[in-house]
């Protein structure tokens, strides 16, 4: 594995993280994690954008601009050869003695990234997840790509510990998001979704489902809506880098419409896989249905 960090590309025996980085001491940085299908970066753009972005918003200075992130992208995409996967990559506040004030501004922020294979979640793709609703515990800035994870790793673990695959936050009895992701409902063909505020993180995916959406004629709501609302709702999905657009079947042991993907979230899916190029042309996006069962 060929790692970057601070404008080089090293191997693993090379690279060297200090205890006083403020990303280790106190989550203090921001991160992207960018899909590779088959070797071709999938929306790098918007991801390294919003990188900029969540930076800005917690007052760091990244040294690099959107030209130079891609670059670096595409580099450790080549160097690592990866196939499909993802990349990822994480900007901290720097290595300065720990206290809680920002350094001076002689210290540089530490940007590292590194590749991870991973095959695209086929199986759950197709049966769909469960999820758990988890008491959103979070601070109001869940618009920044913060590495304080704490209040998602918290609910994460709790879905799973369910038996469900992801959780699903409400905050004043709002859905919000998942704890890795983003939501969204299907009431009588009308989309609905939380609004792009500081409430949730505005996924890259989400925003290529609205587009979709759009493009479908798809009548799309943004509003606020209840958790009553969500398992009332004829179909349900969550939407993330790796987990594209998940078929929710069942939120706390309900079944949401029939208990099984929905077929507007068949449809999305489907327009979804036909807009990566190199999932055509290897077949792959053409594996489902639209019926709502397995082909
Ligand atoms: O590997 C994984 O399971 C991934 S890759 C990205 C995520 C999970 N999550 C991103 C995310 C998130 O952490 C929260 C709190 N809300 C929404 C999202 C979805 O953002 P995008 O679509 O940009 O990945």
């Amino acid at each position: 594995m060929i790692y970057f960090k601070d404008g080089e590309y090293l191997r693993e025996e090379q690279m060297n993280l200090s205890v006083n980085d403020r990303g280790y001491a106190f989550g203090d940085g921001v991160y992207e994690v960018i899909k590779v299908y088959d070797g071709v970066l999938y929306t790098a753009n918007e991801h390294l954008e919003r990188l900029l972005e969540s930076a800005e918003k917690i007052k760091i200075n990244l040294p690099y601009t959107l030209e130079q992130l891609i670059k670096i992208t595409e580099e450790l995409q080549q160097q690592n050869e990866l196939s499909t996967g993802h990349i990822y990559l994480q900007v901290t506040r720097g290595v300065a003695p720990r206290v809680h004030q920002f350094p001076d501004q002689s210290v540089l922020p530490v940007v590292i990234g590194y590749t991870v294979e991973n095959p695209r979640p086929i199986e759950q793709l197709e049966s769909g997840a469960a999820m758990k609703s988890v008491d959103d515990m979070r601070w109001l800035r869940c618009d920044i790509k913060s590495l304080n994870l704490l209040g998602n790793v918290l609910a994460k673990q709790e879905a799973i510990e369910s038996g469900c695959q992801e959780a699903l936050f409400v905050r004043e009895g709002i859905v919000r998001e998942g704890s890795a992701s983003n939501v969204f409902g299907i009431k009588e063909g009308v989309l609905y979704t939380h609004p792009a505020n500081h409430f949730i993180l505005n996924g890259i995916t989400r925003r290529v489902v609205l587009q979709l959406a759009s493009e479908l004629s798809l009548p799309v709501v943004e509003k606020e809506f209840t958790l009553a609302d969500a398992y009332a709702m004829d179909e349900f999905f969550f939407t993330s880098t790796n987990a594209e657009i998940t078929p929710v079947v069942t939120i706390d042991g309900k079944s949401v419409g029939k208990g099984v993907p929905g077929q507007i979230t068949r449809q999305l899916q489907n327009v979804f896989e036909a807009k990566i190029p190199v999932l055509v042309a290897a077949g792959q996006a053409d594996e489902r249905n639209t019926n709502g069962s397995a082909s």
